[in-house]
């Protein structure tokens, strides 16, 4: 975030107080804040009550939280449950069968629908699948698919079996499949053979078939199966043995299948994030804590009526929000939502607005950077559509500015709804600082406030907590149910990195942020050399490697300019071999590295702009000085420059760029 930013929400005063007439029949009242109480004690007990309230136990727990040893929680831990059955069975049980669970919306127009009792009935089928492969208790499955149902009976499926799934966007590099499926061990892959994306079908099984080959050395990864859902109809390459179609097989086995109870502390699954070195990070949540605070948010933070309400949240199950917001909170809740697999500009760009209208969208969760591209795209394409449906917007991935949070209110929500903001992390699990509606006035551009039962904090570097209007650190001061548990494989670094900061009980976000004299919160951005592409996140490191793991580049700087749509972009430096003087003189360089990077992580590593330059700014220890090049890149005065070992070489790198 630039100067220019937090100078405009310093000084950002519009107010929406909720109306009389959502107030009246909102879910979550002011009493929730007084249920959830002031001490460590009273807010764990209230997370028993939640646990209790939202979830069918198994074996009931007699404890809420053990933090004996931290940063290491249990919560919950002698209860046991079945986290799939708590999102599918017991609905049906309820009697709440016939009600539809998924509208399921394909990119070429197609669509599907399934109703509980059918959603619950797949499930089954594909853990008797699954079971049927060897898949047991505490196995990793890893999950490598576009936004079709079966991304999502797949997750229940492993889920059902206690297993651990690890879902890779499908966006998704060969080689970072392979980095994933190797630091989980999984046994099972499941792809499909394509899926469509802007008008096309992109394959998907040659990047599994690619990261499952054996290394140079001959060694193979540890996957036994690889279940290939149809979807693409493109042609795919076949390994006879290990390679196994999902309709023919899931066909063969029954649909009646007992969910067993698990452990509280049953890990559910783990997902990769960019942390600050080029390695991502498997971020582990565990069953009971979680499937709690996601359920528990899910149905306060979007004003949930299960009886009524159509939600839609638009991210991929790629992504946290997908797996909290689209899988296990809604389907905890008994919740009717819409999924859509494509991009929201196929085959026009009222696509979104189109699915709105047909579903009567009630409530839409989506992330800054699709509100301004449709900002930009201007008011009359939502204006073709009847959104009128919609009663609340939200709000997640990166800092939403007020013009956009206004514009989302008025242009797509007529003007009425609230907008709930809401800031969290993969590693928070859930929803940790929001509105809730209904009850705050809404501030354009703030977070706002600890949901009930959350404790968190602003403070400097000497942990004290800063005063009104005073940029400091986001700390979590308590743990909380739906934290993470460990990264995977790696408890040093899961200490070192969250855990160290200020001691092992306060967690460190990685996240600046204010309180004003009001005690709202406003997130000014990440603190570490973690970027905010369109709400993902990306490590600068980890594209640093990708640069110079090309012959032609010697050095490389990785920095995240502030994008007008994308929040951020990927801007490189890089400084070329002299052996490739030539290769590097050529007009196709940039384009060759950013082909190379998107090649190597993903297409949404690909860096909007490599510039080559003859040298890098840095300190005399040897650190690049990202600061001084992010200035260039996004053509401000060059500030400081004092620390660099040698002074002039900002103004060559800025000779350069003009
Ligand atoms: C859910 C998700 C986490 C990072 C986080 C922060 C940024 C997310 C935000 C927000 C400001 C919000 N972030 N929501 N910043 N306001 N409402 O996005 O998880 O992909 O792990 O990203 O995203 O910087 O630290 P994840």
């Amino acid at each position: 975030m630039t100067a220019d930013n937090i100078d405009n929400l310093l000084h950002e005063s519009r107010r929406f107080p909720p109306s009389d007439a959502f107030a009246a029949q909102a879910v979550a009242t002011r009493d929730l804040y007084t249920q959830a109480g002031t001490t460590p004690a009273e807010r764990q007990e209230f997370w028993g009550v939640q646990a209790r309230d939202l979830l069918h136990w198994h074996k009931p727990f007699s404890r809420t939280l053990d933090w004996s040893n931290p940063p290491f929680a249990t919560w919950f831990d002698d209860g046991e449950l079945n986290v799939a059955y708590n999102c599918l069975d017991r609905h049906v049980i309820a009697g709440h069968g016939d009600r539809v669970a998924l509208n399921w919306e394909g990119e070429p127009g197609d669509s599907r629908t399934f109703t509980y009792a059918e959603l619950t009935a797949e499930v089954k089928r594909a853990a008797n699948l699954l079971t049927a492969l060897g898949i047991r208790q505490g196995d990793r499955v890893a999950i490598y698919l576009p936004l079709v149902p079966e991304a999502v009976i797949a997750m229940l499926a492993v889920a059902r079996l206690g297993a651990v799934h690890t879902v890779i966007f499908g966006g998704f590099s060969a080689e970072s499949i392979r980095d994933r499926v190797n630091d989980a061990s999984a046994k099972l892959v499941i792809t499909a053979d394509g899926g469509y994306r802007k008008g096309r079908v992109f394959p998907l099984k040659p990047a599994v078939d690619a990261a499952l080959a054996p290394d140079a050395d001959g060694t193979s990864t540890t996957v036994r199966n690889v279940l290939v859902v149809k979807r693409g109809g493109n042609d795919v390459d076949w390994v006879e043995g290990r390679d196994l179609w999902w309709d023919e097989e899931i066909a063969q086995v029954d649909s009646e299948h007992i969910a067993k109870a698990f452990p509280a502390e049953n890990p559910l699954f783990i997902l990769y994030t960019s942390g600050t070195t080029g390695k991502p990070k498997g971020i582990l949540h565990t069953s009971g804590g979680y499937l709690t605070q996601v359920a528990f948010t899910h149905k306060n933070v979007f004003d949930l009526k299960p009886e009524e309400d159509v939600y839609w949240s638009t991210a991929d199950v790629g992504w946290i929000t997908g797996h909290s917001y689209v899988v296990y909170g809604p389907l905890a809740n008994g919740a009717t939502q819409v999924i859509y697999e494509g991009t929201p500009d196929t085959p026009h760009p009222g696509r979104w607005w189109e699915i709105v209208q047909k579903h009567k969208v009630s409530i839409l969760y989506a992330a800054p950077t699709a509100i301004r591209t449709f900002m930009k795209l201007g008011r009359q394409i939502p204006a073709e559509f009847d959104l009128s449906s919609l009663r609340l917007l939200g709000s997640v991935g990166e800092p939403i500015n007020p013009e956009a949070w206004v514009w989302y209110r008025d242009v797509i929500g007529g003007g009425t709804t609230p907008v709930v903001d809401t800031w969290w992390q993969t590693e928070t699990g859930a929803i940790m600082l929001s509105a809730l509606p209904g009850v705050t006035t809404l501030k354009p551009g703030s977070a706002q406030v600890p949901i009930p039962g959350i404790a968190i904090d602003v403070v400097d570097e000497g942990f004290h907590s800063t005063g009104a209007d005073q940029g400091g650190l986001l700390v979590v001061t308590e743990p909380w149910p739906s934290m993470l548990r460990g990264i995977w494989g790696d408890p040093d670094r899961f200490v070192e990195t969250y855990w160290s900061k200020f001691g092992p009980s306060t967690y460190f976000a990685g996240d600046g942020a204010r309180r004003d004299k009001d005690g709202d919160i406003w997130l000014l951005g990440r603190v570490d050399d973690v970027m905010n592409v369109s709400g993902h996140r990306l490590s600068t490191a980890e594209i640093e490697s990708s640069l110079v793991s090309h012959p032609m580049v010697a050095e490389a700087a990785v920095v995240g300019a502030s994008d007008e749509t994308t929040g951020q972009a990927v801007v490189a430096f890089v400084i070329t071999r002299a052996s490739q003087a030539d290769a590097a003189a050529a007009d196709d360089a940039g384009a060759i590295l950013r082909a190379h990077v998107a090649a190597q992580i993903g297409a949404i590593a690909r860096p909007r702009e490599v510039f080559i330059v003859t040298e890098l700014p840095k300190t005399r220890s040897g650190k690049i000085m990202r600061r001084l090049l992010r200035d260039v890149a996004e053509g401000r005065e060059v500030g400081d420059t004092t620390t660099l070992a040698d002074t002039h070489v900002m103004s060559v790198i800025s000779k350069t760029m003009r």
